[in-house]
């Protein structure tokens, strides 16, 4: 039978950085992706990375192409009523963002595993979770028509919300703590020049509007939607007065149209499941917990969780000690908890729910606007948005 330390499931954000964080501390592992490598790299998801994970991609070898073609924000602008007001993040809590794609991020992290000889075996299929609560836990997998098995000392199920690390263990082990939103994002991805120099959130009477960037040519825009909307039935014109209508302000902002190449429609939720970690067998990222994309924290959450196993196991292989990994559910949850909490504060502030009443839509203005006034207000945001310390004690 093969064997490695860390068996890893799933090539995503998460996947990959923890087999480049534990690769750095001299710790082996092999990940399993069930798609192909292009289907991995050309996936369009998140775009927005904090202060935080800049700085941990950077550290660790893999910002030097982040640090060419990403672009840096100091804020971001919300606009409501037909005014736009800048929060400027930078002169709030010294941090910003930087908005490089996750599928840049993910091409990165994969050449630099497999330029340091790292495996990652792609297009498997199959993949069965063995006794993970036992001493000696395994992965089995199908390679084509091979079949491996790969015992391991630990397992991490990066395998996003649809995987299968957590249906392994048995039911009633994890707690679910869920809640499932009215409304949905249409996502576009446009061929045209960015329309702003940082990103637009708007609060608007039909509905929330996000206008976001990939590059110097290739634009992303998201609106509120019914989560059931069919993206078909969308035609590019229907989609600009769509876009037009929610993002118009006094002074005629429009922005800037092109040739409509990907429409998407992404339900909202918020989950988590804990805790975190069952015998050898830890969860992290996605696998573990959902946020809606308001606030931008899915693959920054990833990266956190990830980053605090790595450390983990690293102490556990220095020590041997197993407590060492007790305590790496409680400090991810913390820091997931107060993600959570924010992506459902800045989703609430700016969506319309068809429950609203007059007397809620007064208080959301009232709300945005106490938001802009007051430095307080603005920079709880800021801190939330550029990104919580990785740890807190
Ligand atoms: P991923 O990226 O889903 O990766 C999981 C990987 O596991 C593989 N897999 C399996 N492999 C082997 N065997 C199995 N049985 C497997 N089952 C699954 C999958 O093929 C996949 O490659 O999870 P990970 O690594 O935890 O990363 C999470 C992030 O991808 C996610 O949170 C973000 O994309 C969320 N998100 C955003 N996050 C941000 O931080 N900033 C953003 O700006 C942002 N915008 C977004 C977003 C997500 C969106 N969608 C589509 C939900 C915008 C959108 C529209
Ligand atoms: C994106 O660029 O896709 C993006 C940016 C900010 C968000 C959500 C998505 O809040």
């Amino acid at each position: 039978m093969e064997r490695t330390q860390v068996g890893i499931i799933g090539a995503g954000p998460a996947g990959l950085m923890l087999a480049h964080l534990l690769r750095l501390s001299g710790i082996e592992s092999i990940v399993l992706e069930n798609r192909t490598r292009d289907e991995v790299e050309t996936t369009v998801r998140a775009g927005l990375l904090e202060q935080g994970t800049v700085d941990l991609l950077r550290e660790t070898g893999v910002g030097a192409r982040l640090d060419r073609e990403a672009f840096f924000h100091r804020g971001i602008y919300l606009r409501f009523l037909g005014n736009t007001h800048h929060i400027d993040m930078k002169a709030l809590t010294g941090r910003g963002v930087a908005l490089y794609p996750q599928q840049e991020v993910v091409k990165d992290l994969i050449k630099a595993r497999l330029d340091a000889g790292g495996e990652i075996v792609f297009s498997v299929s199959e993949v069965e979770v063995r006794d993970p609560l036992g001493d000696r836990p395994s992965l089995r997998f199908r390679q084509g028509e091979t079949e491996r098995n790969l015992t391991c000392d630990f397992i991490a199920g990066c395998d996003g919300s649809h995987g299968v690390s957590r249906h392994s263990l048995p039911a009633g082990t994890l707690a679910r703590y869920e809640r499932v939103y009215p409304f949905g994002w249409f996502g576009i991805l446009a061929e045209a020049p960015p329309s702003s120099d940082e990103l637009i959130y708007a609060r608007h009477e039909r509905g929330f509007a996000l206008v976001t960037t990939r590059s110097r040519t290739l634009q992303r825009m998201y609106f509120q939607c019914d989560p059931a909307e069919n993206p078909d039935a969308w035609s590019d014109d229907r989609i600009w007065a769509e876009l037009r209508a929610r993002l118009a302000t006094h002074d005629g902002w429009a922005p800037i149209e092109g040739r409509i190449t990907q429409k998407v429609v992404v339900p909202m939720r918020s989950v988590v499941f804990e805790p975190m970690q069952h015998g050898n067998l830890f969860l992290a990222g996605d696998a573990a917990h959902v946020v809606p994309p308001t606030g931008a924290k899915g693959l920054n959450l990833a990266v956190a969780d990830v980053r605090i196993l790595a450390r983990s196991l690293e102490r556990f292989y220095e020590s041997g000690g197993l407590s060492q990994l007790d305590d790496y559910s409680q400090v991810c949850l913390k820091r997931i908890w107060k993600a959570q909490r924010f992506s459902w504060w800045f989703t609430t502030l700016m969506h319309r729910s068809q429950s609203d009443t007059p007397f809620d839509e007064r208080r959301q203005l009232a709300e945005l606007d106490y938001l802009v006034h007051s430095r307080a207000a603005m920079t709880s945001l800021a801190e939330n948005y550029a990104g919580l310390p990785f740890e807190e004690k």
